[in-house]
């Protein structure tokens, strides 16, 4: 157990630093086993700080010499503990440098400089920075970078770091140099440095003012087929950002490298991404349609950063959600733009559904914008992220997309090359639309997923319709109580031909976008000139992340699923008609009762089945049941045994019922066009894939006739894994245990392809503690590396039956890994500690087996700040 508790940054204690950086000249010397950095830092006194103190982070600096201006320093000059190296700098303008050695090849945090696989690479968000050199690592100094970088040459052909390249050269003993310079100043958590033996690819973007920029992509040699999708996503992503946000991008050169160890999904270092190579490497034989959206999304992310993050960055790490929000939202909506605006909607509320309000929901919630941490490092969720790019949605709601983009405009040019709050991004929001957002705010300083729930009246006489709106918010660890929100509500009122009827009201409404603005606890919305009773359509487009509840009834619910001119609203109509039988089902299924799903969900299925009005995508989504981190969140204690019992009737219903239906939507869905990415064809893809699962639950020989031809002759991932999904969730052990060996078998040697491998296997339903500690002994398996861990334990987690198997042996099995990871990667070991958080919800036994392996965590030697913080959080009251 630790001897001292970490201590906990608090937002109210912000203060600006005692000397600014105006520029770092470094130089990285990588040599087998040690890495020597030497740092020149051009000092200047903050003047409207008094302290003449300079503050300076650095982790495991080896230190060879420390010199201020003339000054060579000794120990007696400085204090330097706990990674906090200070000293007293008399002169307001000063010279600062760094000898220091680390030992990048030891480093399995993944953080600072580190080696993966055969090359070297950095990750500094958020605070990595501190483990290469001395520095003041706080996002609010931004200075510009020169970077000269020594390495074999023979090993180390391709140097690489922010900006521009400006010299290189040969070195004695076959080593040689690269500098590169960066002239736009930026927080050191943007730095990036990348030394390797890679292949690269080079495409051109010209910017709509005429600047010709080449795009260069570095892969290991044997990935080289597998980068020209990032390449078209990142020319996409920047023509889309011209075209929408007038932005253009500023350097003459842009590269992306990929890295198969790395702790996310990449990195937004100005001028020099890194991503993790899962989230960038693609080709239609080993990635699938999700896999494509996912990479074009991400690159595309990354690349918006360089304004929304970059050019304008945060203050301190409180204001995260400023750039992650802001980027998300801004990520979403090209995504958006280049498919589906429905479907991506439904993907991207249905998963924050699925993680964020659970979070919410739970001992780790907290607000958009934090009030305190001890590892910054862990408040990179959910709720920063994607409740961050709800609320940022909201505002584009709510002041207009034209007064949105003045807005944005505005930002950009008042803030540009500083590091600024969320106050400063909205306050800017409210300058251009004239709207106060002081109450608006509260979505960023409370946490919580508000309720609003809504009754109606209708009175037939006056032909007057009242809706009646109360909101609420549960307490959250360190707010009890919560004012109320304001809430954008988009709405609809369907007659009975399934028809919007016109709307007509004097309150907060605006006619041009069906929205109506709630802001009090209570609000009576009075509709006039109503001529029947309407069904209401409430929370369009899902206008507010809050939990809505009105008393629709079963054959309302299915009537909204049929007729909603709100596609958004016709999938969520039918997602509540599942996610009701299935919990009273599972009511059923405790008091030893049969299960019967009520016929109006059971005929709703059939009639979206067969809606050929409905494109692909859109069906697929509305057939495709909660799952139980929805499920899950939905009730008061989790008894997981009858929501898996209730979920499985449900589907077994559906399929058998269905299942000639089934059949013929697989079989009409089969193309032997030649693979393309695009909207209609993975939703054609999507749907096949989800009516084979379907025909394969019903039992039927020809399914797995049909899934097994469907593997053998894929000549794309997506097809492949559809079948393989649909084999691994039925009962055919023999065709399961030989599609999986022949994937094996076939795939080795592909890094991305056995990731999967490792994830289906993970996921198999029968999959037992047993078997995942084998699938730890694989060679294929590596504890160092993220995503193989992420594949097996975060896909074990998943893997809800198995992994909360009544024995409480998953739980064990997690704690064991959360141990041996805590020494290794600390980041990463935090992270799966979210998955045992919400032990209080489930039925006592397995709550007190998940506790106790909380307690296991806790009681690790030498436990990580990062671990120490989430497991405590996770136990606290
Ligand atoms: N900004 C990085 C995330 C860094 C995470 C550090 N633990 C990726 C992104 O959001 O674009
Ligand atoms: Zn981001």
């Amino acid at each position: 157990m630790r001897t001292q508790d970490p201590k906990t940054i608090y937002l109210r204690e912000y203060q600006q630093p005692a000397f600014w950086v105006e520029h770092i000249s470094l130089t990285v010397s990588l040599f087998d086993g040690y890495t020597e950095v030497s740092s020149e830092l051009t000092l200047k006194k903050n003047s409207t700080v008094a302290s003449r103190e300079l503050v300076l982070n650095g982790i495991d600096q080896d230190i060879q010499s420390l010199q201020l201006d003339e000054k060579q320093l000794s120990s007696a000059d400085y204090h330097y503990a706990e990674g906090v190296l200070t000293l007293n700098c008399d002169s307001d303008e000063a010279i600062f440098r760094a000898v220091t050695r680390i030992d990048p090849q030891n480093n399995t945090s993944l953080e600072g400089l580190y080696q993966s696989g055969s090359m070297y690479c950095t990750q500094c968000e958020a605070e990595g920075f501190r483990k290469i050199t001395f520095y003041p690592d706080r996002p609010d100094v931004m200075a510009t970078f020169t970077t000269r970088i020594e390495a074999d040459a023979s090993k180390f052909p391709v140097l690489l770091s922010n900006g521009n390249p400006i010299d290189s050269g040969t070195l004695e003993g076959g080593r040689h140099f690269a500098v590169w310079e960066d002239p736009f100043p930026k927080p050191s958590y943007l730095f990036a440095l990348v030394a390797g033996d890679l292949s690269s690819k080079d495409d051109r973007f010209t910017t709509r003012s005429g600047r010709d920029v080449t795009l260069r992509i570095f892969v290991e040699p044997q990935n080289a087929h597998k980068v020209d999708f990032a390449l078209d996503s990142l020319k996409k992503a920047m023509q889309w950002d011209e075209a929408v946000y007038g932005r253009e991008y500023d350097l003459d050169l842009f590269m992306i490298v990929a890295s198969d160890f790395f702790n996310m999904g990449a990195m937004e270092n100005k001028g020099l991404n890194i991503f993790n190579s899962a989230a960038v490497l693609a080709s239609p034989d080993t990635s699938n349609d999700q896999r494509f959206e996912r990479i074009e999304g991400i690159v595309a992310h990354e690349y918006f950063h360089n304004w929304s993050g970059n050019r304008v960055t945060c203050r301190d790490w409180f204001q995260l959600s400023l750039k992650e929000g802001f980027t998300v939202f801004r990520d979403t909506e090209f995504s958006s733009d280049m498919h589906d605006r429905a479907v991506k909607r439904i993907e991207t509320v249905a998963g924050l559904r699925a993680v964020q309000f659970p979070e919410d929901n739970g001992p780790m919630a907290h607000p958009v914008r934090p009030d305190s941490y001890i590892e910054i490092n862990n408040f990179y969720t959910a709720t920063v992220y994607e409740k961050g790019a709800e609320v940022v949605r909201m505002i584009h709601t709510l002041v207009g997309p034209d007064d949105f983009r003045r807005g944005s405009d505005l930002y950009f040019e008042r803030f540009d090359g500083q590091a600024v709050t969320t106050d400063d991004f909205v306050a800017c929001m409210e300058q251009v639309s004239g709207l106060d957002l002081t109450q608006f705010k509260r979505w960023y300083t409370q946490a919580g997923t508000p309720r609003l729930s809504v009754t109606d009246d209708y009175d037939a006489d006056s032909q007057t319709y009242r809706l009646s709106f109360h909101q609420s918010c549960p307490a959250t660890p360190g707010q009890t109580d919560k004012l109320p929100f304001v809430i954008p509500v988009k709405l609809g009122l369907l007659g009975a031909d399934g028809n919007d009827l016109p709307i007509h009201t004097s309150a907060n409404y605006n006619a041009g976008t069906e929205v109506l603005t709630l802001a009090d606890e209570t609000t009576e919305v009075v509709f006039t000139g109503v001529s029947e009773r309407p069904v209401p359509s409430l929370l369009r487009d899902f206008s507010a992340p809050v939990k809505l509840s009105f008393g629709y009834s079963d054959e309302q619910l299915a009537f909204l699923a049929a007729n909603d001119a709100n596609g958004f609203n016709r999938w969520d109509a039918l997602q509540q008609l599942y996610l009701r039988a299935i919990l009273s089902m599972a009511t059923e299924h405790r008091a030893g009762r049969s299960m019967t799903p009520p016929s109006v969900l059971v005929e709703t299925v059939a009639n979206v089945a067969g809606d050929a009005s409905l494109s692909h995508a859109i069906r697929a989504s509305m057939l495709t049941l909660p799952g139980y981190a929805i499920l899950k969140d939905a009730v008061d204690v989790v008894y997981i045994d009858d929501l898996i019992a209730a979920r499985k009737h449900l589907v077994k219903t559906l399929a058998t019922r269905y299942r000639d239906i089934w059949r013929s939507l697989t079989e009409k869905l089969s193309s032997e066009a030649p693979y393309e990415f695009n909207a209609e064809e993975s939703g054609r893809r999507q749907l096949q894939g989800l009516s084979l699962w379907y025909w394969l639950k019903a039992g039927d020989q020809a399914a797995f006739d049909f899934a097994a031809q469907l593997y053998a002759s894929a000549t794309n991932q997506t097809d492949r894994s559809n079948a393989l999904r649909a084999v691994l969730a039925g009962d055919a052990e023999a065709l399961q245990q030989s599609l999986l060996s022949d994937f094996y078998e076939h795939w080795q040697s592909d890094t991305q392809m056995v990731e999967q491998w490792l994830t289906m296997q993970a996921g198999t339903p029968g999959m037992t503690v047993t078997g995942i500690e084998t699938l730890m002994q694989h060679p294929a398996f590596d504890i160092k590396n993220p995503n193989k861990v992420r594949s097996v334990i975060v896909g074990f987690a998943m893997n809800t039956e198995s992994f909360h198997d009544a024995r409480g042996e998953g739980y064990a099995l997690l704690a064991k890994v959360v141990q041996q990871l805590n020494a290794l990667n600390p980041q990463l070991a935090a992270r799966l500690v979210t998955l045992l958080s919400d032990w209080k919800r489930y039925d006592a036994d397995r709550g007190k087996m998940m506790a106790s392996a909380l307690e296991t965590i806790l009681a690790t030697e030498s436990l990580s700040s990062n671990v120490f913080e989430m497991a405590q959080r996770a136990l606290k009251d």
